[in-house]
């Protein structure tokens, strides 16, 4: 790369509402890893999102320093990139406000995100739900990113990220980056073992529907054994066969072997050989996340040197982008 060229910014975030599944790692996380050599990245825990559905108080706690471990056990570096909690960075909920006056409401009633929570927590339809893709917008924002590796069922509120910034830019100037999404062609959508037609989250009720980071082996074993597929028998990727494809796809990635070689290792043989071989590859994938996750969890004053230190890193970067925008709304400089 050219020196005086700036290196890109990347910015993704996960919310601390649960353990991490095998669809996150796969979709985002993953990908995060990879990132982290060649561009500037911020990855930050959002808990603000994760509070649009009713979280119990100590167990977020938990959660939240739970997944900054899990980034690090992932291979995250926390001096090369900057890993933080969202709620440490109060510019988040200030930009937040000003993009809500950018925002239509029409844009966020068409999001599927906020109709599928508003189905699925009828009882809690709160404002915050329906603006979450707001606050979403004003993450990546902050921080002039250009890349935002996300799974595929963020890709809406990436576009809607992106018609804000354009919005904000036409109104006051250039004054937001329009962020790209990285979505990864293989992975970014990882399906239920219970129900191959939805996606894995994490959220989910049946536990036997998502593989978490987490997972005692037995139990990794027990889910793939029990994984929905089809009554062909034959391991091919091709439609109509949306269990055995995502059961390819995961084994894909945990070996790096091609789609046709794993045909080729199965053919003539049951789908029983199969599920055992992708349960017993992700054993071995997760295996080390798990356990240095488990060690990182036993240093709570590491762990707090980490977000302290990265959270002011990550204000000084978005005290920036707020004076500018502070400015160009209008507001009166303290
Ligand atoms: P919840 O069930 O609480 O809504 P979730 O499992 O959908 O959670 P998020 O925290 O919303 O997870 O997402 C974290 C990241 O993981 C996002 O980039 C998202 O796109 C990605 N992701 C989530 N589910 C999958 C999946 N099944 N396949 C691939 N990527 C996924
Ligand atoms: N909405 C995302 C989490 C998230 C995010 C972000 C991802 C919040 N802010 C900024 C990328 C960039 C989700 O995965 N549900």
């Amino acid at each position: 790369m050219d020196n005086n060229e700036r290196k890109k910014i990347v910015f993704s975030g996960v919310q601390p509402s649960g353990s991490i599944s095998l669809g996150n790692y796969i979709g985002a996380l993953r990908n995060w890893v990879d990132m982290q050599d060649i561009y500037n990245c911020l990855y930050c825990v959002v808990d603000m999102h994760a509070i649009t559905v009713r979280q119990d108080p100590k167990k977020l706690r938990e959660q939240t320093l739970s997944l900054l471990a899990l980034y690090i056990a992932c291979g995250l570096d926390p001096v090369k990139n900057i890993m933080y909690i969202q709620s440490h960075v109060p510019q988040h909920a200030e930009l937040s406000w000003i993009l809500n006056c950018y925002t239509m409401f029409g844009e966020l009633s068409r999001m599927t995100q906020f109709k599928d929570k508003s189905a699925k927590h009828a009882d809690n339809v709160n404002a915050g739900l329906f603006d979450y893709p707001v606050l979403m917008a004003a993450d990546i924002l902050l921080y002039k990113t250009d890349l935002v590796p996300i799974g595929h069922d963020q890709k809406q509120h990436l576009e809607l990220a992106r018609n804000v910034a354009e919005r904000f830019n036409g109104v006051h100037g250039n004054t937001f980056t329009v962020p790209e999404p990285f979505i990864p062609k293989v992975g970014g959508r990882i399906m239920s073992l219970a129900d191959p037609e939805k996606k894995m989250s994490k959220s989910d009720e049946n536990p036997n529907a998502i593989v978490l980071l987490l997972d005692k082996p037995e139990d990794i074993m027990k889910k793939f054994k029990r994984a929905v597929t089809d009554s062909e028998a034959v391991v091919e990727y091709r439609e109509g066969k949306a269990g055995i494809n995502n059961l390819m796809t995961i084994y894909s990635i945990a070996t790096g072997k091609t789609m046709d070689e794993i045909a080729n290792e199965f053919a003539g043989r049951g789908y029983g050989d199969f599920k055992v071989a992708v349960g017993e590859s992700v054993v071995e994938m997760l295996r080390p996340i798990r356990e240095k996750t488990e060690e990182l969890l036993k240093s709570p004053d590491y762990l707090e040197s980490i977000y302290k230190e990265n959270a002011l890193r990550a204000s000084v970067l978005a005290e920036r982008t707020m004076e500018k925008v502070r400015k160009k709304v209008g507001f009166v400089k303290k």
